[in-house]
């Protein structure tokens, strides 16, 4: 039986995740779209078949013949469409960020707690990339010792209209924020912000890089550089520093040219190229998962972790200072 899927949002993540669904992840189907934009969803549903375009999302939500949710919306209308998703009782996958705020997911979290299973995925693809998956697992065998420190970057060519500085944070470094507690396996105690000479190359009044560190419960330190327009590609660095060795983030396959006297091989200029593996196997992890009712992927805890680090991060580019991170106790089903 195929997982009857309904999206929420069929701008152009949502779209590339409709094609994801429909062309590669064979345990799902889209049955039903909405979007804000009327025209938007019909367009999405004459390109296939078997999809109908419903009123509302909350329509969506309610119906009988949805089994699971996608949610790929403007960020601020995720967690009502979150919420109301735990109130009918459905599987719903999360774009990144999960809510804008932590009262707001620590509700979902108490929701859920209370259904007493997990609904909520979020989209936090990089724990599926195979470069990352193989060095946790490096870490896990213990073969480069302790990690003492990781160093990172996170570069963007250029950001669509409307950037602004705090989403640099909630939607650039809100990758570093998940994937280094995960590598990890450590929750932060506190987060810095530090401001760095500008770049010209930004299109717009936004803080362009931002520099940002994590220090974990165990005292590992992290130097994120965050670039959010301008860069020469689109470019992730993570380096873990060990006591016995380090590990490197690996680019994306491709053939190494040595000509006219010197060495290269292509980048890509956008991140849905640079990661389109691991979205197409988040998808299929997630339509398995919910099939057999057990979610394994990143979960409304990682969210929440997420939304307070990045609230940290944005009072300390205003304050200058280290913010302490705090974090509430973590439920059973988590
Ligand atoms: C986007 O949402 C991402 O997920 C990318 O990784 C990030 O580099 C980009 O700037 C964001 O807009």
């Amino acid at each position: 039986k195929q997982l009857r899927v309904g999206v929420i949002g069929c701008g152009a993540i949502g779209r590339e995740h409709i094609h994801r669904l429909m062309s590669v992840v064979p345990s799902a189907t889209v049955v039903a779209v909405y979007d804000y934009f009327e025209e938007a969803a019909q367009k999405v549903a004459a390109a296939y078949d078997g999809i109908e375009v419903f009123p509302s999302g909350e329509a969506i939500i309610e119906s009988e013949g949805v089994d699971a949710v996608l949610v790929a919306t403007t960020d601020d209308t995720h967690a009502g469409y979150v919420m109301h998703c735990l109130e009918n009782e459905k599987y719903v996958f999360c774009e990144k960020p999960l809510a804008l705020t932590v009262p707001e997911c620590e509700e979902m979290m108490e929701k859920e707690q209370a259904i007493g299973k997990r609904l909520i995925q979020v989209s936090f693809n990089r724990r599926i990339d195979l470069g990352y998956r193989e060095m946790k697992q490096a870490i896990k065998d213990g073969e480069i010792g302790e990690p003492l420190m990781i160093h990172s970057a996170h570069r963007n060519i250029s950001q669509a209209p409307g950037f602004e500085t705090d989403y640099a944070i909630t939607r650039v470094a809100i990758h570093e924020i998940d994937i280094t507690r995960w590598l990890l396996d450590e929750e932060y105690e506190e987060v810095q912000v530090l401001t760095v000479k500008q770049s010209r190359r930004t299109s717009g009044d936004w803080l362009n890089p931002q520099l940002v560190m994590f220090k974990t419960v165990s005292g590992q330190r992290v130097d994120v550089e965050v670039q959010t327009d301008g860069a020469y590609a689109y470019d992730i660095q993570c380096q873990v520093v060990g006591e016995d060795g380090t590990l490197n983030l690996p680019d994306p396959a491709k053939v190494w040219k040595r000509t006219n006297q010197s060495f290269s091989y292509s980048l890509t200029d956008h991140w849905a190229k640079r990661f389109i593996e691991s979205y197409d196997t988040e998808f299929n992890e997630w339509a398995e998962s919910v099939v057999a009712d057990q979610l394994v992927g990143p979960s409304a805890r990682d969210g929440y972790v997420s939304c307070v680090v990045a609230d940290a991060m944005i009072r300390s580019r205003k304050t200058g200072r280290p913010e302490k991170i705090e974090l509430v106790e973590k439920a059973d089903i988590y």
